[in-house]
């Protein structure tokens, strides 16, 4: 409420977010949440609490009249509608060079992801968090993350046989017939769900083509795991359509935030302010690094240091689809969670997830997310004449993404005798090389904070998301938020209440 004062505030409700309120509460610390998109728990006119991807309409986008679909056109012909203007789902944000995807809303990307929940390699951990210790991450952390996350593996026998993975068969085939290892990958899906899915005796959400705009059944989404032992502790306040626009310094000790109260529209109904002994900073990688730039350069927080907006990359994500004979169908249903990927990280620097094409109809195209070894890093800067925080990534800085991709992919070409598919992504474009999922970086650990998200400059303040992490995860990168918000929290609590 408005002039509240609050012992802890969290801005953001994604992945670290979560684990921060979560653990505090447990601690006996009442906090107060703060999201700037909507709470997702009420069904719409049809229903359902989400849209489906082959039909989007108000709740799929955040905020924009014409959706922005990662794979924008069919057979060259693009495929994007208009719709009305709402707080949706899925923010498709665009920055110079790049548009970096992020979920809005009560959970944050884990609305709109794909749930695969992956640890890294333990020999890729140094090159991730070179200053966290790697022991502590994949004895206690990790392990407290995946079981807190609900991560499961899809059962071999089962997918050898659905008619929903053939995709992904297709890819394995593929990928050992060139000699790369195919491996599953653990995802927060209720595979038991998925089978009754298969089976016809459960409403369909996975096999529905539901993915991007919120998974209406299987997909254990933050609001069914921690959010919900969140609200279970009732010492939790969770405000939706409220964002943060300002941290600062409080005559009285602690911090003034102000908070923007937003309608579906967008615009700001009520401003808020709130004073509050500690200011959680976990509104993503994005949502982080722009609060805190601007607040530095605004002269709100003058004392953060030089490493602020600094170390962000795009975890080298870039996607391409291949084009298959004839005689290797994809297969009409596809299941939207995918379950494996083509490891050749080691040798090249990529795991290719083996992605699904949810169209509903016979493609023969198979598609991938590769995660590559970029080593191109942005950084985010004020800009006081237009009133936003830029990001200076060029699209040209994709370019060892697509060399590290097509380590994989011209070899299984060459084998299988294919081609690459020219019509996803414009007219003649092979490679989505002008977007990401997986924003990292920007308030790096022990670098723009100590080496347990506190933020240099002042007391009271920490960072607890993916802002931490510089830039790369090697694999997707939601477990390692999680992991590494567990860690920090646990020291935080300890030394800092
Ligand atoms: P995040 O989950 O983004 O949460 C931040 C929250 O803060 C959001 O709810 C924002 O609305 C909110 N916020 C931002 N600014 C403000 C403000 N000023 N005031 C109030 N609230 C604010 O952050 N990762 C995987 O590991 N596996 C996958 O399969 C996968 N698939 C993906 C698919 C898609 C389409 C997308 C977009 C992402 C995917 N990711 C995946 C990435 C993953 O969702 C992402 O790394 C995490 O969600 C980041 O977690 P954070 O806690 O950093």
């Amino acid at each position: 409420d408005n002039g509240a004062h609050v012992p802890v505030l969290v801005i953001g409700t994604g992945y670290g977010g979560s684990v921060a309120a979560l653990r505090l509460a447990q601690a006996g610390v009442n906090v107060q949440m703060v999201e700037m998109g909507m709470a997702w728990d009420t069904p719409g006119s049809d229903g359902k609490i989400f849209c489906n991807t082959t039909s989007p309409d108000n709740r799929s986008y955040w905020l924009r009249t014409k959706t922005k679909q990662p794979l924008s056109n069919f057979f060259g012909i693009p495929i994007d509608k208009s719709i009305p203007r709402y707080t949706g789902i899925l923010d498709a944000e665009d920055f110079s060079g790049i548009t970096v995807y992020q979920g809005r809303g009560v959970g944050g990307g884990s609305l709109v992801n794909g749930g695969m929940a992956v640890t890294p390699k333990r020999e890729n951990f140094g090159a991730i968090l070179p200053s966290v210790n790697a022991d502590e991450m994949y004895n206690t952390y990790y392990p407290r993350a995946n079981a807190g996350l609900g991560v499961g593996m899809i059962d071999p026998a089962w997918f050898d046989t659905t008619d929903c993975y053939q995709y992904a068969r297709v890819g394995r085939k593929q990928a050992q017939r060139s000699g790369f290892p195919f491996v599953f990958v653990p995802d927060v899906y209720d595979w038991d769900y998925m089978k009754q899915e298969a089976a016809g005796t459960a409403t369909k959400s996975a096999l529905a083509g539901e993915i991007l705009y919120g998974n209406n059944y299987g997909k254990k989404s933050l609001q069914k795991t921690y959010i919900a032992q969140i609200k279970a502790t009732g010492k939790v306040t969770i405000s939706p359509l409220h964002k943060v626009t300002s941290v600062s310094p409080a005559s009285g000790g602690g911090y003034t935030v102000l908070i923007d109260q937003i309608n579906t529209n967008g615009d700001t109904t009520v401003t808020k302010t709130v004073t509050a002994d500690k200011v959680f900073f976990a509104a993503g990688s994005v949502g982080t690094s722009k609060l805190l730039t601007k607040l530095k350069a605004t002269g709100a927080l003058p004392n953060l240091n030089s490493e602020i907006g600094k170390g962000w990359g795009d975890n080298g994500n870039v996607m391409c689809g291949r084009a298959n004979h004839i005689w290797d169908p994809t297969g009409s249903l596809q299941a939207t969670i995918p379950c494996g990927g083509i490891d050749n990280w080691a040798a090249g620097g990529a795991f290719a997830e083996v992605a699904p094409l949810p169209t509903g109809i016979e493609t023969f195209a198979s598609f991938y997310l590769s995660i590559t070894k970029n080593p191109n890093r942005g950084t985010f800067t004020w800009n006081a004449g237009a009133n936003r925080v830029d990001l200076d990534w060029q699209t040209a800085w994709k370019q060892p993404s697509i060399d590290m991709a097509k380590t994989i992919f011209d070899k299984i070409n060459a084998k299988e005798g294919t081609i690459y598919r020219t019509d996803l992504f414009g007219v003649y474009k092979i490679w989505n090389d002008t977007l990401t999922y997986h924003p990292l970086g920007g308030a790096v650990l022990n670098k723009a904070t100590d080496n347990y998200g506190r933020l240099h400059g002042y007391s009271g303040l920490y960072v607890i998301d993916g802002a931490l992490i510089p830039g790369n995860t090697s694999v997707n990168p939601f477990v390692t938020i999680t992991a590494l918000a567990e860690r920090n929290i646990e020291k935080i609590i300890a030394t800092d209440l």
